[in-house]
């Protein structure tokens, strides 16, 4: 049997230009792709209460938390500033539901992007609201329009990390983000920064937690670390 991961999904809420007013929960269908490479067999979850959350893990090995909008500051307990983006408290409650289920159930979780800062907000850390006007000298952190799975900026991975074992101990990685993890939650390691100090991946092996900042899931296709990473989660489920 293959091991079944839950995707977070995102949802539109409001009317688009290609959708309308159909709103849709979604995912991106490399996220799908990448989990399918890897050999696992992905489920898109739907956001919907943060009780059914719990019940969406019982059915599930895993799960995978997606990019999308800003963490609400709300969660950390700051009040928003200037530069804080889209904010979406449906989503982010629901996945709060989803991460506290699967720790209490032991079930793995990894996050990409917005998933590092959700797993780091929800379970006690706080985040950068924005990395230009937040962190000195900061590096570029969002290369759009650059192509999604072309490396812009170099990480430094940590010692002893799933992460190292994967990039080895320098790697270059892409980056849409302006958040980013800022004071780490309890019980999270560290294992990869960019040299502008800016948290790129954590991970914590006691809860089967890791975690990116960066799109793995966009470079998967042509990149060997990225497809490796997803292959490596899969793994620790069938462990
Ligand atoms: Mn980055």
């Amino acid at each position: 049997m293959k091991p079944i991961i839950g995707i977070g999904t995102n949802h539109l809420v409001r009317p688009s230009e290609h959708m309308d007013t159909n709103y849709v929960d979604y995912t991106q269908k490399n996220y799908v792709s990448s989990l399918v490479d890897a050999g696992a067999l992905p489920f898109l979850i739907p956001i919907a209460t943060p009780q059914a959350a719990a019940e969406y893990v019982d059915h599930v090995d895993a799960i995978l938390l997606t990019g999308g909008q800003d963490v609400s500051p709300r969660l950390y307990g700051e009040d928003p500033l200037p530069q804080n983006g889209l904010n979406d408290w449906t989503r982010d409650r629901f996945e709060q539901g989803l991460i506290q289920a699967a720790i209490a159930k032991h079930k793995p979780i990894m996050g990409i992007c917005r998933g590092i800062q959700i797993l780091n907000a929800v379970l006690g850390g706080t985040n950068y609201q924005d990395i230009p006007t937040q962190v000195p000298n900061a590096i570029g952190h969002n290369q759009f329009p650059t192509a999604w799975e072309a490396p812009v900026h170099q990480i430094k991975t940590t010692s002893g990390s799933l992460l190292q074992q994967i990039y080895g101990t320098a790697e270059w990685v892409n980056s849409f983000h302006h958040q980013s993890v800022h004071h780490v939650a309890p019980g999270f390691t560290v294992t990869a920064t960019a040299a502008d100090g800016v948290i790129e991946a954590m991970e914590d092996q006691k809860r089967q937690i890791i975690a990116v900042q960066f799109h793995p899931e966009m470079m998967a296709a042509t990149d060997t670390h990225a497809a490796q990473l997803f292959k490596a989660f899969v793994e620790t489920i069938q462990n």
